[in-house]
């Protein structure tokens, strides 16, 4: 394939400019974006706490059936995309079993259909296109290098049982390190409908599992059981609801809160749950 010349490569001699400017104006650039965002996102409509597979599915699928809804991820790492960057052990192909391949389709990336699963190339691929068609829709917003570090609980404005209506958030790092300094408060994000997709395992995994147990919304956790594919990837996608009134449970978190077992490394769950607890999050929404 020969590149077409065009005045980068021509100007590769050295004469290579940049037009000119100061360093406030690239900090002005990123404040006034950043903060503005912060202001209008401190009231959300739907905030999705995890950025993995299922987190991300949840995201695309909510934007694309509901642009009128104020997306908001919240999401630990700097890098978005949870484990869903490696199919397995180092491996990078990755699995999906049927009838998941449909979002794939969705998503126009291609694939090997080996029967009744099919196998993307690399699952970089995947997680990269997910993340990048999700964070194209105007309404979403991924706030990363974020925690959420709490849930914010209020009694229900009818009933007086406790709902879920918001996340306390803060930059992970000091999230991660409380403990080494005098108390760092944190920030507040309202919305009537929170998604947690925050996995099983990592730093924070099972975030809002382990809190709705100290908080009393939950007796005890069911924790995760032995790896077991069939009954695994049904019993997550079936399993996705909302497990505390305001809160939707999705992705492998779901399965310390249940106890349903683990699936290993095949994605097909954490696309159709990540698709269910869109459909969950709208049907709280209009209620
Ligand atoms: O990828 P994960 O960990 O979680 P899921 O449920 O999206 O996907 C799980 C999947 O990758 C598997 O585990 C596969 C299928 N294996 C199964 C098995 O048997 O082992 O993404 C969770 C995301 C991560 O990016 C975390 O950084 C983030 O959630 N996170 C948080 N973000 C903000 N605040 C928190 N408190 C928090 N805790 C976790």
């Amino acid at each position: 394939m020969t590149r077409q010349k065009h005045d980068v490569v021509e100007d590769y001699d050295g004469s290579y400019k940049f037009a000119p400017i100061t360093e406030a104006e690239v900090s002005r650039a990123m404040i006034k974006r950043y903060m503005t965002t912060m202001y209008e996102r401190a009231i959300s409509d739907v905030v999705i706490v995890g950025a993995g597979s299922a987190g991300l599915t949840c995201a695309y699928t909510l934007a694309s059936l509901r642009p009128d809804l104020k997306i908001t991820i919240i999401e630990a790492n700097v890098a978005p995309g949870g484990g869903a960057w490696l199919g397995g052990q180092l491996m990078t192909p990755m699995v999906i079993r049927k009838p998941a391949d449909r979002f794939v389709r969705e998503l126009g990336i291609e694939y090997e259909d080996e029967g009744h699963f099919i196998v993307i190339k690399h699952a970089a691929l995947f997680t990269s296109t997910l993340l990048s068609k999700t964070l194209a829709f105007p309404n979403v917003v991924l706030m990363n290098a974020t925690a959420v570090e709490d849930l914010i609980i209020h009694p229900d404005a009818k009933s007086q049982n406790q709902r879920v209506g918001g996340v306390v958030t803060n930059w992970t790092l000091v999230a991660l390190n409380h403990d080494t300094q005098s108390c760092m408060d944190p920030n507040t994000i309202t919305a009537p409908v929170i998604v947690s997709a925050t996995g099983h395992d990592g730093p924070m995994g099972a975030f809002s599992a382990k809190r709705m147990v100290s908080a009393g919304l939950l007796k005890e956790l069911g924790n995760m059981r032995g790896l077991d594919m069939n009954r695994a990837e049904p019993a997550i996608v079936n399993g996705t609801r909302e497990v505390a009134p305001g809160l939707v449970m999705t992705g492998m978190e779901l399965s310390e809160h249940d106890g349903s077992n683990r699936m290993g490394p095949t994605f097909g769950a954490m696309i159709g749950s990540g698709i269910k607890a869109a459909h969950e999050a709208i049907r709280i929404w209009d209620s």
